[in-house]
């Protein structure tokens, strides 16, 4: 039987549903995450581990294929069957990791070179005879207030792209990742400007080599700030100017792009994985190849006691199951509306103890809850702001009354409302009115613009957080 080719092996790993376990670290970076878990780093527990991983039962419903580290595919599980034949065998895509890690680049402080050219076609022949059909070669570029520079991107997407070359003449899918990772403080605009023109002079290299972009998956970072960033970003924010970054820097003919976790959370990463695959108009399948967001929680099960193996391969199958529903646009996966269950009781906690709300003046109850708020509804400016003042709100009220007065804000400012615009304009005159109406000087003091301002953003971001919320449950992780 003919080996598959390139298309029929891109084919497999962007299978719907589906995304690539990255179980490649070299030894020193497993050594380091065993250390953490107290597991000590041997080659029969680094066996041990992986087998862990690729024997979780039913692993093939959701991922599609396995990035391999040259100890691991020269590994054989415990029935004596190569690693890379098992996982086949199972219906997944045995891969390889080809690079050699990364090394100072001299005179670029702070910059670093991805090594393992030499001798590349020998070793992707090699493991092609293992039965790897797809490998990896990672970049790493880094942001500082001086940093990348030009000469370190172009040292290394000049390597990517020689590496590229040489998989597919062997064979082999290359699967090319230019990282722009996390450490440092820069923004999340910062991150946008750097991982495109990363991402430009990455595919003119991949052109002037000559390589075939039809054959190959990009993986990449997310557009996200820095671990450092005292800001802190918002789901959408990543999944748009993710969006923005790849489409104006990665052609349509390359088949896929999977994203990597770099580091974040297992459930951010697979938030925003969900983020960005519900974005309409894109002209990649869109998936991932986790690392660490699949493997943490395993690890930390497993712990290196046999007896917890049953604990760990179920949360890998969990993170993996949640990954694989996130690629599937979850968001249409959302099925009730925002509306609470019931909320008939009438509500008093939102207003003061002594009620500046009476029946008798006709107000309604949301809008004095409102009115008690109005200072800090007023001082809402930003996302980060709204969602703190969410929490002390749920502190001290029971979270139907929340919501009814969201409901009521919803109901004068409905979704797609401006600041400036009619509703908007309509709210502030009723908060006027009603202030006028309650003969207190604080209330006609207040700046009813800001509350109205305030307030769309307030609804706007405890809808949002509500969705991801629920996404989450929806993915069941
Ligand atoms: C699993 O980690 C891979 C190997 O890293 P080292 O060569 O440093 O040991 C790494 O290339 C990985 O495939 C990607 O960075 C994605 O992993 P994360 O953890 O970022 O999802």
């Amino acid at each position: 039987m003919s080996p598959p080719s390139l298309h029929e092996t891109i084919h497999s790993l962007l299978a719907p549903g589906k995304g690539i376990l990255a179980a490649d670290e070299s030894l020193p970076t497993l050594g380091r995450r065993f250390e953490t878990h107290g597991i000590p780093s041997t080659a029969e527990s680094r066996r041990a581990y992986r087998e862990l991983l690729f024997s979780a039962p039913q692993m093939g419903d959701s991922i599609s294929g396995v990035i391999l580290f040259d100890e691991t595919i020269r590994q054989r599980n415990s029935s004596d069957v190569p690693f890379a034949t098992a996982l086949a065998r199972d219906g997944m895509v045995p891969g390889i990791k080809v690079d050699k890690g990364v090394v100072g680049l001299t005179n670029f402080a702070g910059e670093t070179i991805t090594e393992g050219l030499d001798g590349l076609r020998d070793r992707l022949t090699e493991y092609r005879s293992f039965g790897a059909r797809f490998a990896k070669w990672r970049a790493v570029i880094h942001i500082g207030p001086t940093l990348p520079t030009e000469h370190a991107i172009r040292c290394n997407t000049h390597s990517l792209a020689l590496y590229a070359a040489l998989c597919q003449e062997t064979g082999l899918v290359p699967i090319v990742e230019p990282e722009t990772v996390m450490d440092g403080a820069h923004s999340l605009a910062r991150c946008a400007e750097v991982t495109q023109s990363v991402l430009e002079t990455v595919f003119s290299a991949l052109v002037s080599q000559r390589v075939r972009l039809e054959h190959v998956l990009l993986k990449v970072n997310m557009v996200i700030s820095g671990t450092d960033c005292p800001r802190k970003d918002e789901v959408s924010e990543v999944s748009h100017a993710t969006r923005q970054c790849l489409l104006r820097a990665v052609p349509a003919a390359v088949p896929g792009i999977l994203f990597l976790s770099g580091g974040q959370s297992d459930e951010l990463a697979t938030l925003r994985l969900a983020a960005i695959c519900a974005l309409p108009n894109l002209p990649w399948t869109i998936s991932f190849s986790f690392g660490r967001a699949l493997q943490e929680s395993v690890m930390n099960a497993w712990k290196g006691n046999p007896a917890n193996i049953p604990a760990a391969q179920a949360k890998l199958l969990q993170h993996a199951a949640a990954n694989g529903r996130a690629t599937l646009h979850p968001s249409k996966a959302i099925p009730e509306p925002l509306r609470p269950e019931s909320s008939n009781s009438p509500p008093t906690s939102l207003l003061p103890k002594e009620p500046i709300v009476r029946p008798a003046e006709g107000l309604r109850w949301e809008l004095g809850g409102i009115l008690a708020q109005a200072g800090n509804f007023g001082a809402i400016h930003s996302k980060s702001e709204a969602h703190r003042f969410q929490s002390e709100l749920l502190r001290i009220h029971p979270p139907e009354e929340i919501e009814r007065m969201r409901l009521y804000v919803r109901e004068k400012l409905p979704p797609g409302s401006r600041v400036g615009g009619a509703a908007t304009r309509e709210l502030e005159r009723d908060f006027r009115r009603a202030a006028d109406q309650l003969h207190d000087e604080r209330y006609r003091q207040a700046g009813f613009g800001d509350v109205v301002k305030g307030l769309l953003l307030w609804v706007e971001t405890t809808e949002e957080r509500a969705d991801e919320n629920r996404l989450l449950k929806t993915l069941e992780i």
